[in-house]
């Protein structure tokens, strides 16, 4: 354990508000690639390429495809230690009677698996499905599909239920968000780049209404100089330790 950590372990037993915003990097350790990392590609194209309602409309199949690899991939993972450190930090804050909010661009559902209780997921979910035609949602965790595009009983394809680029986030879950960062004394920021906005926004609504930022990073990101802990390492290794 570092000084910095130390110290961030502290600080989490005494705050009385929390918020934490998670991206692809806290799945990392359990296997499934992050989007901008070196794994991140699929077939050379780019996440920019393939989640945008333009490439659903031009390529449905193409765009299944990826989900398809990446349902198959997720499926087989299991929930590692940061997601159950962030599980267990939400059960003793609010246990206590304190604040916590878990904010996740992720759309793994491993946050869900590992027992967090309330996740405000701000690019939607995986395993739902959303009609293109007659707005229809619904959960399905089939892996693989038996046929691409899946087809509603309406006749029209079928889109994942999550969130593009040019796409507005869902309201409520972006409402809650950024309320939960302006009230939180502790704001933790794991395993994101911060290169996709409005999520990557949050940190600034923390920071401006007079939040304590840690980053937890193995690699610099552009919320560092915001931050007044970095902590360097693989999430799984950090938040076990943490709380
Ligand atoms: C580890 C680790 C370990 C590795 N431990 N860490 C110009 C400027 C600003 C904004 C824009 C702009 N042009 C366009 C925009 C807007 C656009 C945007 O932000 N674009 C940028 C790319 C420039 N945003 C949008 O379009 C959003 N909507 C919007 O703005 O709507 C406006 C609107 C309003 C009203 C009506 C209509 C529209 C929507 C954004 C949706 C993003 N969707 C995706 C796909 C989701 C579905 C899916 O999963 O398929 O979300 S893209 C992808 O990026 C996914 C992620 O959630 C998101 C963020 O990625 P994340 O999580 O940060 O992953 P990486 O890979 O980037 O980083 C991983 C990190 O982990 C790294 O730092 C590693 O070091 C670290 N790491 N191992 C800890 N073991
Ligand atoms: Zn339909």
């Amino acid at each position: 354990m570092t000084d910095s950590e130390t110290e961030v372990r502290k600080a989490l037993q005494v705050a009385e508000s929390v918020a934490v915003l998670t991206g692809a990097g806290i799945s990392a350790e359990s296997g499934v690639p992050t989007f901008r990392g070196r794994d991140g590609l699929w077939r050379n194209y780019s996440p920019e390429q393939l989640a945008t309602p333009e490439a659903f409309e031009r390529d449905p199949v193409l765009v299944w495809q990826w989900y398809e690899w990446r349902r198959s991939v997720i499926a087989k993972a299991q929930p590692n230690e940061g997601h159950r450190a962030l599980a267990r930090l939400e059960e003793q804050l609010t246990k206590r009677g304190n604040r916590f909010s878990l904010i996740t661009q992720n759309v793994d559902g491993l946050h869900d698996r590992a027992g967090s209780r309330r996740i405000l997921k701000l690019h939607g979910d995986i395993w739902m499905t959303r009609c293109a035609g007659c707005g229809r949602e619904e959960r399905n965790d089939k892996t693989p599909l038996e046929e691409l595009p899946p087809r509603c009983s309406c006749g029209s394809p079928v889109r994942p239920g999550v969130v593009w680029f040019g796409e507005p986030l869902p309201a409520a879950e972006w409402e809650q968000a950024a309320e939960a960062s302006c009230r939180a004394e502790i704001f933790l920021v794991v395993g994101t780049s911060g290169m996709v906005y409005p999520a990557a926004g949050l940190v600034s609504f923390a920071r401006r209404a007079g939040s304590k930022i840690i980053v937890v990073n193995p690699e610099a990101t552009v919320f560092d100089s915001l931050a007044t802990w970095v902590l360097r390492g693989q999430s799984g290794d950090i938040l076990r330790r943490l709380v």
